[in-house]
């Protein structure tokens, strides 16, 4: 795995660029879903002004595609026979026309039949939902998003999950010395061999979502989404980035505070005895994750994700504590 940086013996990651600036790399890692690529793209809006008209446009056509996709796996659910309704079956997802405009009158069809909606609604909000929560976004925004040459929000961008496969990454100067390269890659099983081949790092961000506590994987319905977000921190933790810092994201936030309410952490860890309280699971959750961290060393805060003034302010003191660790390692080893 692309290693971490040698903290015991006050070596960071470094490479010198043209100039005096240092680039140090701060590699987005957890489990599928967590929020990893939200999180990057709330550091693209609130460090580096945004995403380009280009990259709106490109966003819409992703949602697009979205749409198309969800409405063809309901249509296989449901017996509609119009002209509208074949057009959509027949679209072909590898290669949508460029001229969207007819297929999207097909699309607005399609979407005005009662049952088509019912299905769609079918266990929505329940455990066996079928549509993930940036699915069901879309489609409540449907007459909205569903016009030609649609740029999306940032709050769209934000909402609609694009699953990454690729390293992405935001450079972004922090001040005249360094500069923080913001890393997202792909998190679920099969993306994770890939870690293989990232650079130096100074700091993980370990990305995990609180309320994952009541679900399985996607890639494997038999484990606890948070069991193996704690076993994949622990991996990290201990072997391929003993060395290096760890910056813990306890993500989604809005709807642990939900979910609380309703469902005990007891499923998911029997000792717990606290009931559907916030703070005492809350502080549960950060033990599993704290306990396997050799030394403790842990930087924890709750986020939410999708919530752009707190991120903001969270991206803030990220940075701070980085620079911080940054300037005591340098004092280290003058
Ligand atoms: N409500 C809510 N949704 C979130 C939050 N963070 C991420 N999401 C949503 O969760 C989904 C998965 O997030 P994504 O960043 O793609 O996860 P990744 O696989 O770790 O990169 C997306 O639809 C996001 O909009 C959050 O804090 N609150
Ligand atoms: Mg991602």
């Amino acid at each position: 795995m692309g290693g971490g940086s040698s903290k015991k013996e006050g070596v960071v990651s470094r490479t010198k660029s043209k100039k005096t600036k240092e680039v140090h790399n701060l590699v987005l890692l957890g489990t599928g879903g967590a929020g990893k690529s939200t999180i990057f793209k709330a550091i693209k809006i609130a460090k580096k002004g945004g995403f380009t008209e280009h990259e709106r446009e490109q966003h819409g056509i992703a949602i697009f595609r979205g749409l198309v996709k969800v409405m063809k796996g309901l249509l296989e659910t449901v017996d509609e026979s119009s002209d509208s309704a074949a057009s959509v079956k027949a679209a072909d997802l590898d290669a949508l026309p460029e001229d969207t405009k007819q297929l999207r009158e097909h699309l607005a069809a399609v979407w005005a039949s009662d049952a088509i909606k019912a299905a769609f609604r079918e266990n929505e909000g329940t455990e066996n939902d079928p549509h993930e929560p940036s699915t069901r976004f879309i489609f409540k925004n449907f007459d909205r998003m569903n016009v030609a040459g649609f740029q999306s929000t940032d709050d769209d961008i934000l909402q609609f999950r694009l699953p990454t496969t690729d390293f992405s990454t935001i450079d972004y100067d922090a001040n005249d010395d360094v500069t923080l390269r913001f890393i997202d890659v792909g998190g679920q099983r099969k993306e994770r061999i890939k870690w293989n081949s990232l650079p130096e790092c100074t700091a993980v961000i370990f990305v995990a979502a609180l309320n994952d506590y009541n679900k399985k994987l996607a890639e494997d319905a038999t484990r606890n989404r948070l069991h193996e977000s704690i076993t994949l921190l622990r991996v990290l933790a201990t072997k391929h980035f003993a060395n290096t810092d760890i910056i813990l994201f306890l993500n989604k936030r809005d709807l642990f505070e939900e979910l609380i309410k309703t469902v005990d952490l007891k499923c998911c860890f029997m000792d717990y005895d606290g009931g559907c309280n916030y703070d005492p699971a809350l502080k549960r959750i950060v033990e599993g994750f704290k306990k396997v961290c050799a030394d403790g060393d842990l930087h924890v805060n709750v986020t939410c994700a999708t919530d752009i003034n707190q991120m903001d302010q969270t991206i803030q003191s990220m940075q701070e504590v980085v620079l911080k660790k940054l300037l005591n390692s340098f004092l280290d080893m003058s």
